[in-house]
């Protein structure tokens, strides 16, 4: 019961204290597991973190991988290993303390550093009280969460609100000193680097894709990024012409880089857009374009018919997009469906979210800002694998 009271005095002091609990609450929900879905050469990994002692950690993928992880504690060092296997029980991580942390996910050669703050640990309600910057950065990043729960603990849920002030921990990367205190609106564009290694790919060749994230005020590296529908970034490679398409995950290796291997089946021109969202500000895109070289080998696209509502788009009103499934579809990136339209020329990429309607079929609406030829994509998980479907638009003035 004394956790409870605690509990409630921390919940009445962070709505006096989180004048910012909209932009925080975005990035994720306490008393919800954290997913941040990554993508290796092994896979697509989504790791979902839950609880704080222990941290349990496990791990959905489309394919079998097995994942090592070391959490390793910033402020005195202290670790915690265990190992993964997708669809297998959670491994169990203990955190020494509150304060930031790294979560190491090895498998193969690859490695994606996952900084973020445990906040609360479990049953150290004085430590924290005594450690009052901690707290106090405790109070500002979790404000937002608990705030919403305040209700709730009014009209009686006060073991809900306990429970989550117990094991609040979010998946927060850290933020250089100087820029923890500064609350502001709107942090500055990122800039973004892509780049290669090799520098020419070759087609059927395993390649790393690199973006380097600037702060577009100061230079830094970027290392603030909020993990937005399951993942600290989205990055959508595409061929010039469309018939190659991919969506992954880059890994964070290290402060503001983000890295993934491909393979890509066709020579030529590709786009690379990123998604990105960084705290307290909103999302931007990024776009760069590299080149593959070699000979084209063999590959394919599944290609669907939507029906379109209107039957002929109009740039600057919203389409309905209506996609055919065959069977129950599972969330995929926190979505049923995810819908990704790209201009011919590359310099437009929009995103949207589908919703089910029915048993088969996925609705998807947008609107696109210019008359053109636009190539889209619709994604959604479907008996245990990742659809991808093909079409085109076609919009007029
Ligand atoms: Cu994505």
């Amino acid at each position: 019961m004394k956790s409870i009271s605690l509990a409630a005095l921390a919940a009445a002091l962070l709505l006096a204290l989180s004048p910012a609990a909209p932009a925080v609450a975005h990035v994720v929900e306490a008393g919800a597991d954290l997913r941040v879905t990554q993508t290796f050469a092994a896979g697509e990994v989504t790791l979902v973190i839950a609880g704080v002692a222990p941290l349990r950690v496990s791990a959905q993928a489309f394919r079998p991988v097995s994942l090592d992880l070391e959490l390793r504690s910033l402020t005195d060092g202290s670790r915690s290993t265990g190992s993964v296997r997708a669809g297998r029980e959670p491994a169990l991580l203990r955190p020494g303390r509150a304060g930031p942390h790294e979560l190491r996910v090895r498998t193969g050669d690859e490695v994606s550093v996952i900084p973020f703050r445990v906040l609360v640990p479990a049953g150290a309600w004085w430590t924290m009280m005594g450690d009052g910057a901690v707290l106090a950065l405790g109070l500002l990043l979790v404000g937002g969460v608990l705030a919403n729960r305040m209700s709730r603990l009014l009209v009686g849920t006060a073991s809900a609100v306990a429970s989550v002030a117990a094991v609040v921990m979010l998946l927060k990367p850290y933020l250089p000193p100087d820029q923890q205190t500064r609350a502001e609106p709107g942090r500055p564009y990122a800039q973004g680097r892509f780049s290669t290694q090799p520098a020419r790919p070759a087609t059927g060749a395993e390649f790393t894709l690199t973006l380097q994230l600037a702060d577009g005020a100061t230079g830094r590296p970027v290392d603030d990024l909020a993990v937005h529908h399951e993942a600290l970034v989205h990055l959508v490679v595409t061929s010039q012409d469309g018939a190659v398409f991919r969506h992954a995950h880059p890994l964070r290796t290290a402060p503001g880089v983000l890295a993934v291997r491909l393979s890509l089946p066709q020579p030529g021109r590709y786009f690379a857009h990123t998604e990105i969202e960084r705290q307290q500000s909103g999302g931007q895109l990024l776009t760069g374009a590299f080149e593959v070289s070699g000979t084209a080998l063999p590959f394919s696209q599944e290609t669907v018919v939507p029906r379109l509502t209107p039957a002929a788009p109009v740039a600057g009103s919203p389409v309905t997009i209506e996609i055919g499934t065959e069977g129950a579809i599972q969330p995929w990136l926190g979505m049923p469906g995810h819908l990704i339209v790209r201009s011919q020329d590359g310099a437009h990429l929009a995103h949207a979210h589908g919703t089910q309607t029915g048993a088969s079929a996925l609705r998807f609406t947008l609107t696109l800002p210019d008359p053109g030829r636009y190539l889209a994509w619709a994604q959604y998980t479907e008996g245990g694998r990742l659809m991808t479907r093909h079409f085109t638009l076609k919009v007029d003035r």
